[in-house]
């Protein structure tokens, strides 16, 4: 069997994290650009500390990236050497309303996407597209405090209709908020009642913009297939104490399902009042919000998974943390350089899981191995292991497919061309198959060189995973 003809083979980005331009064609502030590189990134990204203005002290590497917004043509020449059928970009709200609440749309940011996406559909490579990759307007975050605010809803709508129209007959595959459920994740298990309120909030405005884009979409253009993206991680209970298991099952609800659900089903689960009642959340919901979630469910699942994280309620010091996410050290596993769990099976168990759940279609829109790249004098880099991880993983994207009956579209590996970190801002934690030659501080020629995973990537996509 193996996977569909048509299945999607490609690489994934972010605007914030390779296009760089930040100054150019117009372009507003985004709150990620203000997010610093060193031990304030976490700060700022959480909320904890306040940064509303570039100061001498920190270098904030999304201003720049790897540049893509003047190298897109090389890069995406690159991306259809490899085969490419698809590549994962995103938007950046800030390029089209630089504000967030302009009247009109800025046109040079409507160009730029539209001579990219025109780029890779002159190498038949379809753009699947984020509309929300973390970027945000900074005036939206500072007038009405982000999506603390229902209004926000309203200024996402005319920023998607703007986008849906600009680019109909040329984009079909959309995500409305990339791993919308990392503001459940990213919070610690002893957060603050108030801390868990607005963090429901937020995601309940988020789930009717959600929702009321993939209607939008659909009026606009009936061919759109718009996804809902979530931060995939398979969660593991360290020992077989019950306590140990309904902690699991918690995690599973809170950090999966919750946010899958209300985008797949059109409705908040059963255990959602158990949730609220933990914390005293008491939140602002209408029932013309009920109902437009019930009519914007999204047509597939996308989701990133690079990890498993295992969880318990015993002491534990061997703490370990993942993407967005924390728990302590599984034994049976291997870590990454970052500390990230290696678990290729636990994508299979995720697949088989969540499509049982949904039924729809499903891609991995995120995968891949952040690492320590090496660049030899004669530009070769030596990247075996991340031939490794992908190999693996990809054998169990095909036993989730050919022995389960996982309906599966896509796979695009995170970071097709090295970019920064979204976690630490640095460049070193490398995911391409194009090396790009420029480090944590900024300095560096932006050359692209080919990795060995280059060559090997083209020969899966070009044996439709076959040859691994
Ligand atoms: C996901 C994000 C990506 C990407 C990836 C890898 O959470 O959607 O933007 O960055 O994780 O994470 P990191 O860059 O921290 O290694």
């Amino acid at each position: 069997m193996g996977f569909r003809k048509d299945f999607l083979w490609g690489g994934a980005t972010a605007a914030n994290q390779c296009e760089g331009g930040a100054n150019e064609g117009n372009r507003g502030v985004a709150n990620v650009d203000l997010m610093p590189l060193g031990e304030d990134r976490y700060l700022v990204g959480t909320g904890k500390m306040k940064m509303y203005d570039f100061d001498d002290q920190h270098f904030y590497p999304a201003l720049t990236a790897v540049d893509f917004y003047h190298h897109y043509k090389e890069d995406i020449a690159l991306f259809a050497e490899m085969g490419f059928q698809a590549l994962r970009i995103s938007i950046d709200w800030s390029r089209i309303y630089p504000q967030g609440d302009d009247e009109y749309p800025n046109q040079e940011g409507l160009d730029f996407y539209h001579c990219v996406i025109d780029e890779l559909l002159k190498y038949h490579i379809e753009p699947v597209v984020t509309i929300s990759h973390y970027e945000t307007p900074l005036h939206l975050v500072q007038k009405y405090g982000s999506w603390r605010n229902r209004k926000m809803i309203d200024f996402f709508m005319n920023y998607c209709q703007t986008i849906f129209k600009r680019y109909k007959d040329k984009v079909k595959y959309w995500m409305t908020f990339n791993e919308i459920n990392n503001t459940i994740n990213f919070l610690p298990d002893d957060a603050s009642d108030e801390a868990y309120q607005e963090a429901y909030q937020h995601l309940h405005y988020q789930f009717v913009a959600s929702a009321r884009a993939v209607q939008i979409g659909h009026e606009i253009d009936p061919e759109n297939k718009i996804g809902c993206m979530i931060c995939g991680i398979t969660y593991y209970p360290l020992t077989s104490d019950p306590e140990d298991i309904l902690f699991n099952r918690s995690k599973w609800e809170k950090g999966i399902f919750y946010c899958g659900d209300v985008q797949c089903k059109g409705k908040y689960p059963t255990f959602t009042k158990r949730l609220w009642k933990e914390h005293n959340v008491q939140l602002d919901i209408t029932e013309q919000d009920l109902e437009e979630l019930k009519k914007g469910t999204v047509d597939m699942y996308t989701f990133s998974y690079y990890m498993s994280q295992a969880v318990t309620t015993h002491k534990n010091d061997d703490t370990v943390s993942g993407n967005m996410s924390f728990g302590v050290r599984n034994p049976y596993l291997e870590y990454s350089d970052w500390g990230w769990a290696l678990d290729p099976k636990g994508l299979r168990y995720y697949l088989e899981m969540i499509y049982d759940r949904y039924e729809k279609p499903l891609m991995v829109v995120e995968n891949g191995l952040g690492a320590y790249d090496k660049i030899e004098e004669d530009g070769q880099v030596k990247d075996d292991y991340r031939i490794d991880y992908m190999k693996q993983h990809i054998i169990e994207m095909k036993k989730a497919v050919d022995e389960d009956g996982v309906d599966l579209m896509g796979y695009t590996s995170w970071g097709c061309i090295d970019l920064v970190s979204a976690g630490t801002g640095e460049m070193k934690k490398r995911y391409g198959f194009i090396y790009v030659d420029k480090d944590n501080e900024g300095n560096g020629t932006l050359k692209r060189y080919k990795k060995d995973s280059f060559e090997w990537y083209k020969q899966v996509i070009a044996s439709n995973g076959e040859k691994l």
